[in-house]
């Protein structure tokens, strides 16, 4: 019984091994033969950025489901192609593994749902219909993108050094992956919300997922509440939020209002209200109060920014870009039984990602850190609508040339290890 076991197992795990190395070959060979054809041709177009204006137009009381559609079936294939270009410059043992191929063979799958449309009617209702399905479909396909990758880094790690050549390519491909996918999402979202007939009953004057009147200091409010239920859950207690509002462009005493999305604005504070909480907690373990989390909140001519302040202790200087590199801070999951940490703040892609919102429309998030005292977070948003224009990767001759980079000697001294005594070092001269 035994000896039959254990042979099964042996031929199983065999098996296995050269199931597996098929699989990869034909994924491989998939992704290479199969592709090229479309890819090639819908990559040589630049995706065109969408300002809010334009995105307002195609949901509000004229708005076109047929226009909607017959954008979508050239702007989805012409985003999905331009960054399929560049995944497929990854180098070779990021690109060859189970994670990366797997992620590859959806965006392939996905491209070939949309061409199937390329030929139908717009008039056809049903068409329309079968369209919202698709984007549907091919959303929820999509929904663990960001998890896939990161095992696709851990795999990579374990077989590559982490130098900073490597990081500096793994941060330069992420962000414009990640910007990609962030600005397709929203295409989709906004055709599937805006033509699926009804309208939001919790929030009826939105467009889609745009709120025309986004009251900053509410989504400040609901991030700080939700951060502070899991902030007293794992701590048992919280710091305080102190909030002000700045209002010198807008009617003074009127809440700040923008053209935004809310759920964007919302994913940016929650992540730096946790990471403010946490640093605030920990920072001051033996005392009985906490300093509170203070924000501002200001509007002027061109910009709307939010700062969140917190006197947890702060970070390194040399340490804030760590804070947002992907390489950096891929952990390998916790395996169940280990010594889990708390998960509440400093998992994953939080800052990287929340930096891309902002940067999404034109923004920017920065992190202002003072060891010994504490961090400012800022996130610059554009104040007017019209500045609001989707910042997009295009898959060109500089994006190519960025992938091509080598690992070359830095034309900056290394400080020595050993510093030399430069007073034995005069003597001895
Ligand atoms: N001090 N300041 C911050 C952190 C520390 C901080 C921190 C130890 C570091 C890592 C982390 C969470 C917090 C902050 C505000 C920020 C970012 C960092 O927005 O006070 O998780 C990775």
């Amino acid at each position: 019984m035994f000896k039959r076991g254990l042979v099964y197992g042996v031929q199983n795990a065999a098996l296995q091994t050269l199931t597996m190395k098929f699989v990869r070959f034909i994924m491989k060979n998939a992704a290479l033969t199969n592709m090229p054809k479309h890819v090639e041709y819908y990559a040589k177009f630049s995706p065109s950025p969408l300002s809010m204006k334009q995105f307002i137009d195609f949901g509000s009381t004229n708005a076109c489901e047929k226009t909607s559609f017959v954008f979508l079936r050239q702007e989805l294939p012409v985003r999905l192609s331009n960054i399929m270009k560049e995944i497929n410059l990854l180098p070779n043992r990021l690109l060859t593994t189970p994670s990366v191929q797997m992620v590859q063979t959806w965006y392939i799958q996905s491209l070939m749902d949309i061409l199937e449309f390329l030929d139908k009617n717009p008039d056809d209702q049903s068409i329309l219909g079968e369209f919202v399905d698709t984007l549907v479909k091919i959303r929820n396909r999509h929904n663990d993108v960001v998890p896939t990758m990161a095992q696709g880094i851990v795999e990579y790690k374990e077989t590559f050094s982490q130098d900073s050549v490597t990081n500096q390519n793994i941060q330069y491909f992420l962000d414009r992956f990640y910007m990609s996918r962030i600005s397709i999402r929203m295409l989709i979202n906004q055709h599937t919300l805006v033509f699926d007939g009804a309208t939001n009953p919790l929030h009826p004057n939105t467009i889609g997922s745009i709120d025309p009147h986004c009251e900053v200091t509410k989504v400040v409010k609901d991030a700080y509440q939700s951060a502070k239920m899991l902030c007293d859950k794992y701590y048992l207690s919280s710091p305080e939020l102190m909030l002000q509002e700045l209002n010198s462009k807008q009617k003074k005493k009127q809440p700040i209002d923008i053209v935004y999305v809310p759920s964007h604005l919302y994913h940016m504070l929650f992540e730096l209200f946790k990471n403010a909480m946490r640093a605030t907690i920990e920072h001051h373990e033996t005392s009985n109060s906490l300093p509170p989390i203070q924000v501002i909140v200001a509007i002027g001519g061109e910009d709307m920014s939010i700062k969140v302040s917190d006197r947890g202790g702060g970070v390194p200087f040399r340490r804030t870009e760590t804070l947002f590199s992907y390489m950096y801070s891929t952990a390998p999951t916790p395996q169940i039984g280990e010594d889990t940490p708390t998960p509440f703040a400093g998992f994953g892609y939080g800052l990287p990602i929340s930096r891309l919102y902002a940067k999404y429309f034109q923004g920017d998030l920065q992190l202002y850190s003072m060891q010994g005292h504490g961090s400012d977070a800022v996130i610059h948003l554009k104040a007017l609508s019209r500045d609001s224009v989707e910042r997009l990767p295009v898959y060109n001759k500089t994006a190519l040339r960025n992938y091509k980079v080598s690992q070359e000697a830095d034309d900056w001294c290394m400080p020595s290890k050993e510093p030399l005594d430069l007073a034995s070092y005069r003597v001895a001269k």
